[in-house]
């Protein structure tokens, strides 16, 4: 009895597994990558494809997605997920902000959504099989800064603090870090370990840290979890900081300590997370805030192009044909986005993509060559301005309105031209780049709005839906 009770249990996972085989040869299934740092707009981005997908999905609002053009689309909802140990994305709590003329929180804690969109077929195959089908469309959020610890994995001890700490002694971070250093140097990392100056130092090192991000918005912050540690507020695995090299530390000294500790963060932590998480992706979406980083000048700009080009080389890319779908799906498409460009006037948002297409231009080569399909756009997930056009002197003025976050007023702005591709130093404009942020604008009758998110819709799912 107790055996053919195991048997059918057995016969039920096999059929479930077989089941869930077959749904992604059939395509029914994307696993799509929202990839982007810190504050590039990943939780607006998935709130705003929820929200046009399930309650304003007509073809008004989204002319360019073509299962809703062309009266497909039956309905999208939220259904249940698989992973049941991660929190469910809070799409109510991010619309009802947006709603609020608000931008939703920082995330700080890994999340998933599970979206199911069921429509017709346009014809083909599948539309001999039934009538409506279902595309899964399975999402997770998480805070950016864990994503700058990606390239940790590649990074022994010391390695990695000797390239923080030459980070902190050039700009734009040296004039910061000169009182750290300075300890650094009185510190005998090779006397036995003293846990209160250990913990000292991190301390130090996490407020450097927390600067960086917030004054200089700086990319490249490590370890990501110093800044938003999830469940790890407090445990001595963050508790680390860059130390020069010590050949042959004694067991008990404190290089000996940190670097035991950065080992387990990596292992525990990072290579968790990342094997968890950012394995057998079938689409993504890079989403990259250019603007905040031309607003803090040429350094900072350089620093986030940089950081974009490491990442991509921790996503497994290829075409994946029926057979490899079935058991290592990968990115076969993959969209840049440049976010935020409603606060540019219409006829520099093109600008914006072709600065973007600069940027990542020698990784962007090699992908299409191994045959991925790739695209470089502006666009805006939630829009926070409106178009108008001013008269000044008899000149028509192409101009933004909504209302100014830092002056918590409705203002009028002519935006400036963003470079169409990257500066060198020589041509970064004395003054810098001034781009001020706007909260969310909604139409009269309270529904958000978007730049391009149709495009978006349709390149990363279109053709799963047909
Ligand atoms: N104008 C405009 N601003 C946006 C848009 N999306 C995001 N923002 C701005 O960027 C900020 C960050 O957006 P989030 O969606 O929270 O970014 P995130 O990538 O989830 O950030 P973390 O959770 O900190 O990693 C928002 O608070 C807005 O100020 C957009 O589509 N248009
Ligand atoms: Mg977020």
């Amino acid at each position: 009895m107790f055996e053919s009770i195991k048997q059918s249990a057995k016969f039920k996972q096999f059929q479930h597994q077989a089941h869930q085989l077959v749904q992604r040869g059939f395509d029914q299934h994307v696993k799509l990558a929202v990839t982007g740092l810190s504050r590039s707009g990943k939780t607006a981005f998935i709130t705003a494809l929820v929200q046009h997908l399930t309650e304003q999905a007509n073809s008004q609002n989204l002319p360019f997605f073509s299962v809703v053009q062309q009266h497909r689309m039956v309905a999208a909802k939220a259904v249940p997920q698989s992973a049941l140990d991660i929190p469910t994305f809070p799409y109510r709590d991010g619309l009802n902000a947006l709603l609020q003329g608000q931008w939703p929180e920082s995330t700080e804690r890994i999340n998933t959504l599970r979206l199911a969109i069921k429509y017709r077929s346009g014809g083909g195959l599948r539309a001999q099989f039934s009538e409506n089908h279902t595309l899964i469309v399975d999402l997770i959020d998480y805070p950016g800064e864990w994503l700058m610890d990606l390239p940790m994995l590649d990074m022994d001890y010391s390695t990695w603090s000797k390239q923080q700490l030459q980070l902190l002694s050039q700009a734009p971070r040296v004039t910061q870090a000169e009182e750290f250093l300075s300890e650094l140097e009185q510190f005998d990392a090779s006397a036995p370990v003293d846990e209160q100056q250990l913990a000292k130092l991190a301390r130090q090192y996490q407020a450097l840290l927390v600067h960086f991000k917030h004054d200089l918005k700086l990319s490249v912050l490590q370890p990501g979890r110093m800044l938003m540690p999830g469940d790890l507020a407090g445990a001595p695995i963050l508790a680390f900081f860059p130390l020069p090299e010590v050949i042959d530390a004694p067991e008990n000294s404190g290089y000996f300590h940190l670097k035991k500790r950065y080992q387990a963060y990596v292992k525990d932590v990072v290579q968790h997370f990342y094997q968890q998480h950012f394995c057998h992706f079938d689409r993504q979406i890079i989403l990259v805030d250019l603007l905040s980083s031309l607003e803090q000048g040429a350094e900072v700009f350089a620093e986030q192009n940089q950081a974009i080009n490491q990442l991509l080389s921790y996503f497994s890319y290829g075409k994946s044909n029926f057979i490899k779908r079935l058991f290592a799906p990968k990115i076969d498409k993959l969209l840049f986005a440049a976010t935020k460009s409603d606060h540019l006037s219409a006829e520099h948002h093109k600008d914006l993509a072709l600065l973007l297409d600069d940027i990542v231009a020698h990784a962007k080569n090699n992908l299409v060559f191994d045959g991925i399909k790739i695209e470089t756009m502006a666009m805006s997930s939630v829009a926070s301005t409106k178009a108008v056009q001013v008269m000044q002197d008899g000149e028509k003025l192409n101009c933004i309105s909504g209302k100014e976050m830092k002056s918590q007023h409705q203002m009028t702005f002519l935006p400036a031209q963003p470079p169409m591709r990257v500066l060198s130093a020589t041509e970064w404009p004395k003054h810098g780049f001034n781009f001020p942020s706007f909260y969310p604008d909604l139409t009269a009758d309270k529904k958000i709005r978007h730049v391009r998110i149709d495009h978006v819709l349709e390149f990363l799912l279109g053709d799963k839906l047909r």
